[in-house]
């Protein structure tokens, strides 16, 4: 099996520091919760930003300082820059951050409910984010919250939009789209074709058991507390670092070594 790369997706949109007091929100503390989780073992961080109230924003600046932010604090991970944003942004809004020219960046694959709101990502939308990534030369990473997205990327890459090594990042247990179970993980890995690749996100409490699978299954993990903010039921995690070090001590019980960033970039065929 390749060694597997842990993401660590350290803020999100959606989550506050009333649900957890160690969220990081300005490029500083992102940074530092970065290198962090890259010391622990993630080879990819996710990464949305927040403005000065710790609202989400797409706002190219803010990432801008974010990234640079992570370069001072020598981050060596792939920086992956969120165009999902938060559900009711507008495309022109969640696409900046792909005219930095990041590595990787998501692309989310369908429309989905998201809790009580709609996440809009239509076809048109999609051909969009694809045909500018790939002109900036980023590398999409596919998110799919439903096992309908999978197709609807496939049918980007019948329409050459997707040139590249196609890398997904499978997310359960989002409330309104696919629901956490081992079955539905299984479903949706056997809709990729043979030679992607693929990471999970469990959401919650589904985060562990999702990962045990993936890593036994020869996928990647995503953990975060764009994700989950505990580390145990009623216990708060103290830092991203400490979700991705669990993800690296049970890979190591489990035989599976971890990848660096180089070796993620090999992976990914990013190199
Ligand atoms: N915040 C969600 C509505 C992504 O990063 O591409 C969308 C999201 C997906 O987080
Ligand atoms: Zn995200």
């Amino acid at each position: 099996m390749e060694k597997l790369i842990i993401t660590a997706a350290i803020c999100g949109a959606e989550v506050t520091r009333e649900h957890n007091p160690n969220l990081p929100l300005t490029p500083r503390e992102l940074a530092q919760e970065a290198r962090e989780a890259e010391e622990a073992g993630a080879a990819i961080i996710h990464l949305h930003v927040r403005d000065e109230e710790g609202q989400p924003t797409q706002d190219q600046e803010t990432f801008a300082r974010a990234c640079n932010a992570m370069e001072r604090e020598g981050v060596t991970a792939i920086i992956q820059p969120s165009t999902g944003g938060a559900a009711g942004m507008s495309w022109q809004e969640r696409i900046q951050p792909v005219y930095l020219e990041p590595e990787m960046a998501s692309l989310d694959c369908g429309t989905t409910n998201f809790g009580d709101d709609i996440f809009v990502n239509d076809l048109p939308l999609m051909r969009n984010f694809a045909r500018e990534m790939d002109k900036y030369g980023v590398m999409p990473e596919l998110e799919c919250f439903e096992i309908g997205h999978i197709a609807n990327a496939l049918k980007l890459r019948e329409e050459n939009l997707l040139p590249g090594h196609l890398h997904f990042d499978l997310v359960l247990g989002v409330p309104g789209a696919i629901p956490a179970s081992i079955d539905n993980l299984v479903a949706m890995v056997n809709n990729l074709p043979p030679e992607a690749t693929w990471t999970v996100a469990g959401i919650g409490r589904h985060e562990l058991p999702l990962a045990y699978h993936a890593i036994a299954m020869g996928g990647h993990v995503r953990v975060g507390f764009e994700d989950n903010i505990f580390y145990h039921k009623g216990e708060l995690a103290d830092s991203n670092a400490q979700l991705v070090a669990r993800i690296v001590r049970v890979a190591q019980e489990m035989g599976r070594e971890v990848a660096d960033p180089e070796e993620a970039r090999e992976i990914l065929a990013l190199i």
